[in-house]
């Protein structure tokens, strides 16, 4: 998965729902219990009691990424998201890219307590309505039909309701009285099926790999019974679900997609109106219940004069204590107190309320942890030097293991073997991939669909948690390095990098620098794609579903030889095969990619002068050119979508071609298109405007003193917004790169213009992004501070782990809410995806870091 920027690709559907006609409404008579329900329907649209919320399809199925395990009817038990995905679906467990529902329509009924959803599968013409409503103990789901099933969904069609696997490992259950144990790792019985039989998946795809045999495979109930009660040992997690029609089902969707839950179902009957399914759902409340306080602050710890404030997040019904202390760890071992001081309430944000604790005056050096009440948070260290290697495990350890085309090996470890040697195919065209990239009805290039490409098989990162080359972002990643390169010249070296015997050993230095080893490692990429289409391209991606979702060595995502149609499926000879499993190369045109490809190149130019000048040559080459391509009359200043990230694009690549070049041409296309991107987007563009200075003369900088107060002003108001004074985005894929870019942003601020911005956005970016942030004090750099993440969306999630130095996205805000951040799961992408660019930008903020002068602050204008 990752941040495709494809939504637009996929609204016909969304549009066509609202137009559907919605079916008569059921007369539902309310639960004779309900009056003794403590569930409320409260004001945020779902309902509400201490302990517990149950959401009924507050979030929907988006359609972007299809199932994303954050739609339908939802639980949030005692603070923790544990049930998603309850809806009327139609595979005992739905996979990611199975037919999901859409919402005709949503009615909230405070007379009645009740919220009624209908929903409709377009494909069978299905319609069918749930009714939540509070009862006593817990709810009830009601689903009604109109009209009979449809013959095709008879046995296919069930009420589900998805519980979220790590909330109940180490969990038994019970099913009418019969024990067991839910599985850690699933091992539950599947049946074989003709493929004919199945419900089709998205756009006609598959996720599984059936060799050619026309079968697939689906998951067989571990239980079934009419009472199912979840880990009834728990007061916290403790479920019980009673079917008054039909069995239920449970089930363990781990076995057909490592991101599955386990389910509960019942079959909805054949030939049947009416109400056709009901269950009682009973969540077990703990009287009284309070979420724990969390304490956020910098894992990794602060420098001596850096201004220190802890944020503490509170249960609504919880009130903030008065003070809190922070207390010096001896190498006795002994705790001693040496601050106390009052804990400031902020106020509510979301759901919760907060407060703030001042402990600057704690300068050090030493080890401290913070006292609130009963909670002690980790120890953490105060010390000039604390920023200073924050940033290893992430040139050393993330990146590397990143490498497209070559093979990575740690000490006795061997991360993945020679990755997609046969890269890449020429795309089909008028082709929509499930990716987000699309081809157009021509190739755009000299070669045919399907013709193999030569020279694309080097350089690169894995985009993601995927593996795919997503020249945006890989665009960007060399940019970010080559800024950290100029900025402070990190000469680092713990990697052996062979590009010629694509060998590539983690703590093995070579004697050159990592930083260029990378910025040459991406340079090769760009270059390729200069060479092969005389412009880059959108990227290179698997062309199958069942290879998109490969979890483990990227060198077994494809079978490493060239495809060769003479040959059977599954047949190899020599260095060719049969399988078509060669990726593919979407070559369409887009003159945002090509500038920003463009930027790139211009800024790799110059890092790597002197390290491989015959690169460094090609790269500048290929930047002019690009350039030269896209060049354009200057363009209206209310660009529409496709302008917006071209002009976005332009800005860039015309700032790093005017420093790789000082040709006046740039900069006058840069003062043209810099002074509407300052007015249009002051965000996105004040940083690329402030970068330019040093190329422009005095009148440029004095042009641009108004637009920095004007972004000082928004900086300081974030501090309103939520307790953290950082943006918190509210979009599908949390904000880490955000806040990222922010505090470089920042940074760039601060040097340029030190009498107006003081440096402390900078570091309260970082300490952010290192724990100071909501849902809980975790560092969302694995492997960096004393707790960090260490269950993350990598491309070794299977194995609940992490690859060091990677930077999560964080805390995604679900509607209307919730922020949630999981720890235990890594598969939600949105929370915990590591991403190239994000990832080299924050190896650019903790260099940042490191070398700010922390204690400066500005005079006043
Ligand atoms: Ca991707
Ligand atoms: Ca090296
Ligand atoms: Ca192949």
């Amino acid at each position: 998965m990752d941040r495709a920027r494809s939504w637009l690709a996929y609204p016909a559907w969304r549009k066509l729902a609202v137009l559907l006609l919605s079916t008569a409404p059921v007369s539902v008579a309310a639960s004779a219990l309900a009056a003794d329900a403590a569930l409320k329907l409260n004001e945020q649209g779902y309902f509400e009691e201490r302990g517990l919320n149950v959401l009924v399809f507050s979030n929907e199925y988006n359609g972007m990424f299809f199932d994303e395990k954050t739609a339908g009817i939802e639980l949030i038990h005692h603070g923790v998201r544990t049930a998603t995905g309850g809806a009327v679906r139609l595979k005992p467990t739905p996979e990611q890219w199975d037919q999901i529902p859409k919402v005709v329509e949503r009615k909230l009924s405070r007379e009645s307590n009740t919220i009624e959803v209908t929903l409709r599968y377009e494909e069978f013409a299905f319609d069918s309505k749930l009714v939540v409503a509070p009862a006593a103990g817990g709810f009830s789901i009601g689903v009604y039909l109109d009209k009979p099933l449809p013959e095709r969904l008879e046995g296919r069609a069930g009420l589900n309701l998805e519980f979220l696997p790590s909330a109940y490992f180490q969990k038994t259950y019970l099913v009418d009285g019969r024990p067991g144990i839910l599985p850690l790792y699933p091992s539950g019985p599947m049946k074989v099926r003709p493929a004919d039989t199945q419900i089709p998946q998205f756009a006609g795809h598959s996720t599984f790999d059936d060799r050619g045999r026309h079968e697939y495979v689906e998951v067989e109930p571990i239980a079934t019974g009419k009472t199912l009660v979840l880990a009834p040992e728990s007061p916290e997690r403790r479920v019980t679900v009673r079917a008054t029609t039909g069995e239920l089902m449970l089930l363990d969707g781990r076995n057909v997609a490592q991101n599955g839950w386990y389910v509960v179902r019942t079959l909805l009957p054949a030939r049947a109106t009416g109400k056709v399914a009901e269950w009682l759902v009973e969540p077990h409340v703990v009287e009284g219940w309070k979420r724990p306080p969390v304490v956020a602050f910098s894992q990794a710890g602060y420098q001596p004069k850096q201004k220190k404030s802890a944020v503490i997040e509170l249960d609504p019904n919880d009130t903030p204590l008065d003070t809190a202390s922070v207390f010096e760890v001896t190498p006795e071992g002994a705790a001693v107190e040496r601050l106390k001081a009052r804990v400031e309430p902020w106020g509510r944000y979301l759901r919760y309320a907060y407060a703030t604790f001042d402990f600057s005056s704690v300068e050090g050096p030493g080890l401290f942890f913070i006292q609130y009440g009963g909670q002690r948070t980790e120890a953490f260290p105060v010390a000039a030097d604390v920023y200073r290697d924050i940033w290893h495990h992430t040139l050393d350890v993330w990146f590397p293991e990143q490498m497209d085309h070559v093979f990575v090996n740690e000490a006795y470890r061997v991360w993945h073997g020679l990755a997609h040697l046969d890269d890449a195919r020429q795309a089909p065209v008028d082709w929509q991939h499930f990716d987000g990239y699309r081809m157009g009805p021509s190739t755009e290039t000299k070669y045919a669909p399907g013709e193999h490409i030569p020279g694309l098989d080097v350089g690169g990162w894995f985009d993601a948690g995927d593996f795919d080359i997503r020249t945006g972002s890989l665009a960007d990643t060399v940019t970010h390095f080559v800024e950290t390169w100029e900025l402070f010249r990190p000469a680092r070296d713990e990697t052996f990098v062979d590009e010629a015997g694509r060998y590539v050993d983690i703590h093995r230095p070579d004697g050159k620098p990592d930083l260029l080893q990378q910025i040459e490692h991406g340079a090769l990429q760009l270059v390729a794609q200069h060479r092969a289409f005389g412009r880059a391209i959108p990227g290179i991606i698997e062309p199958q579903l069942h290879q998109y979702h490969h979890l483990g060595d990227a060198s077994t995502q494809t079978d490493g030889l060239a495809y060769d149609p003479s040959l059977r499926p599954y047949q190899r000879q020599g260095d060719r095969s049969g399988t078509p499993d060669d990726r593919w190369a979407f070559t369409g045109k887009s003159a945002a990619t090509n500038l920003t490809s463009a930027a790139a190149l211009a800024a790799a130019s110059r890092a790597l002068r002197g390290f491989d000048d015959a690169l460094a040559e090609e790269c500048l080459a290929a930047a002019k050119k690009a350039w030269s391509d896209e060049e354009q009359p200057a363009s209206s200043p209310t660009p529409g979508f496709e302008a917006f990230f071209r002009q976005g694009a332009e800005l860039n690549a015309a700032l790093q071609l005017l420093a790789a070049t000082k040709d006046r041409r740039y900069a006058d296309r840069f003062q043209e298109l810099a002074w509407p991107a300052l007015d249009r987007a002051l965000g996105r563009s004040i940083g690329a405007a402030v970068r330019a200075m040093p190329f422009l003369d005095a009148a440029y900088a004095k042009k641009l003193e108004p637009y920095v107060l004007k972004y000082k002003g928004e900086v300081d108001g974030l501090s309103k917004q939520n307790p953290y004074g950082v943006p918190i985005g509210t979009r599908g894929w949390a904000g880490n790169n955000e806040v990222i870019s922010f505090a470089v942003t920042s940074y760039y601020l601060q040097r340029a213009f030190p009498r107006l911005v003081g440096p402390e956005p900078v570091l309260r970016g970082l300490e952010y992004i290192l724990g100071r942030h909501p849902v809980s004090n975790t560092s969302f750099v694995s492997g960096v501070g004393t707790h960090s993440q260490r269950i993350a969306y990598g491309n070794n999630r299977a194995d609940f782990t992490f690859v060091a130095g990677g930077v999560v996205p964080g805390v995604l805000v679900l509607k209307p809410d919730f922020p949630e951040h999981k720890e235990d799961w890594p598969f939600l992408w949105g929370e915990n995806e590591y991403v190239v660019d994000a990832c080299a930008n924050y190896i650019l903020l903790a260099n940042i870091a490191n070398q700010l002068p922390a204690s400066a602050s500005p005079a006043r204008p």
